[in-house]
């Protein structure tokens, strides 16, 4: 590299980045779509069914351009990133669709390009444009997104807030341990490696225990020491903060100077370049939620869900954050928050999910100013697992939900085998959301949590039609979300 290009800050890197994704997007129409939410939300499934839903004809009546039979061509192509893992979409329909398994947990990022040839539905557009439209879909973790605000604030500050949030409800019990060992060292001392590496183990420890599947906490940043990848290990990641810092400067050589020395690297190494090379470059975004874990588990889970979910969507809008709109050169316009799963719900609940999911992001839409066209929720199924039905029970009519539990899945004693189907009565959300919400420290006595019966399901069974093809995956309301999505690049 030529000293010059070294004299380049983050900013000037960025603009040129944006402005070669512009200039070949001239060329070659694209749109980059980013899929998030956190850990177990269902991002690599969601991908998977969307991409064989388009590959393979399915039924997508909402989408228009499909609908009305203007898109003639739909393959995948080799993304344009060469350093960016490529999403494993065979594999994990492979998975879905002949094994009937779900795929794997995915750790880190990866891209996949589907390109669309189609005509479009205005004469005026079909004389202009090429009719081509590629989709770069990028899978990323929301953890990830909750590392932004890390960007503006200093060692002192993230220590504050992280100890200040320790402090709270659940989190109470499982930060006792990181806590107790945080205000026993001296910080001043002496950086020795191992104190460091057990404080950042211990923390670590407490980040996991909020996220384990009891509690369903959300994460709290940083969000790669959860999901560490090839920097596990590393100095960037072997930091804490540090509660009750004394005031001043952190005496040179001190334990408190390595954290915060760390802490800084951390943001230089891993938020940094997220930033530049992947999230600054979206125009579209979709959050995908796990509203009815949250439900399941209670207020706590829920309003911590919700505070989760202001941070995810205060980095789309980062008007409030200066550091992050000087690195803006373009903006996100469109941003879809999906409740995922719907399928554990008769049709007749998908509705008042959605209205849940609405009440969750209600507030931090009114505090960012986000809002209209820009903005929509739904709640959905990107694989449908289950069928309805009704059951007779006592005089009453109950609408139940069929599907095959995964082997090992348990309802009131009974243990399934992974392969008799079984009928549920999953339980009524209620209609009211608020009352999901209730405060739980002035009525903990109300706490309305509603009875719901979960289990996690097979994939469903795909039916072969004539010639050995499969037809594609069935799904609750992903053509609402493709049309929300893209749908307006292809009118
Ligand atoms: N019934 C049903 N289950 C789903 C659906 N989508 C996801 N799941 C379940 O949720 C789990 C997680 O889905 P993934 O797509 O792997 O989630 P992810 O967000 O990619 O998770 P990580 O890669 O671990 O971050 C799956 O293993 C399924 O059990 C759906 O549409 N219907
Ligand atoms: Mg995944």
């Amino acid at each position: 590299m030529p000293p010059f290009m070294t004299r380049f800050t983050d900013d000037a890197r960025l603009a040129l980045d944006t402005l070669t994704d512009r200039a070949s997007s001239l060329v070659n129409p694209t749109l980059r779509l980013g899929v998030t939410g956190l850990s177990r939300a269902g991002k690599t499934v969601f991908i998977s069914s969307l991409v064989h839903n388009l590959l393979n004809g399915g039924r997508l009546p909402v989408f228009d351009a499909v609908r009305s039979g203007r898109v003639s061509k739909i393959r995948l192509e080799p993304q344009p990133d060469d350093a960016v893992p490529r999403f494993q979409y065979e594999d994990h329909i492979t998975a879905l669709v002949r094994d009937r398994v779900w795929p794997d947990s995915t750790r880190a990022i990866s891209q996949l390009r589907i390109t669309l040839d189609y005509e479009s539905a205005s004469g005026w557009n079909r004389l202009f444009s090429p009719g081509r439209l590629s989709i770069d879909i990028v899978d990323y973790p929301g953890e990830w997104l909750l590392d932004l605000p890390l960007l503006t604030q200093d060692f002192r500050t993230f220590s504050a807030r992280t100890a200040d949030q320790a402090k709270t409800g659940m989190r109470t019990e499982l930060s006792a341990d990181w806590l107790a060992m945080a205000v026993s060292v001296d910080i001043t001392a002496p950086a020795v490696e191992a104190d460091a590496r057990r404080l950042a183990e211990t923390f670590t420890l407490y980040l996991k225990a909020c996220k384990s599947d009891e509690r369903s906490l959300s994460t709290l940043p940083p969000g790669r020491f959860l999901m560490p990848g090839d920097l596990e290990g590393s100095p960037a990641l072997t930091f804490s903060p540090l509660p009750a810092l004394p005031d001043g400067r952190a005496p040179k050589g001190s334990l408190w100077a390595m954290m915060e020395r760390r802490y800084e690297a951390y943001k230089t190494h891993v938020v940094k370049p997220f930033y530049r090379e992947h999230f600054a470059r979206l125009d579209r975004q979709i959050v995908l939620i796990d509203a009815l874990q949250a439900i399941n588990r209670g207020p706590e889970s829920l309003l911590d869900l919700e505070t989760a979910l202001a941070d995810v969507l205060a980095s789309f809008q980062p008007g409030t954050n200066s550091f992050l709109s000087s690195f803006l050169t373009k903006r996100i316009d469109k941003v879809l928050i999906a409740a995922t799963k719907a399928d554990h719900l008769h049709h007749e609940s998908h509705d008042r999910l959605e209205r849940i999911t609405e009440r969750l992001v209600h507030r931090a839409v009114e505090r960012i100013g986000m809002s209209g066209a820009g903005l929509d929720v739904m709640a959905i199924a990107s694989v449908r697992a289950t069928r309805e039905a009704t059951v007779n029970h006592d005089g009453h009519v109950l609408p139940v939900i069929v599907g095959t539990p995964i082997a090992g899945e348990t309802i009131n004693g009974e243990t399934f085998n992974g392969e008799r189907k079984t009928a549920i009565f999953t339980g009524d959300l209620p209609k009211n959301p608020d009352s999901l919400f209730q405060d739980l420290a002035s009525k903990p006595e109300e706490s309305l949590v509603p009875d719901l019966t979960f289990v996690r399901f097979r994939p469903p069974h795909i039916e072969e039609t004539g010639g050995g093809l499969k037809l594609s995956v069935p799904h609750i309301r992903l053509d609402r979300a493709m049309q929300f999505l893209f749908g307006d690049r292809l009118a």
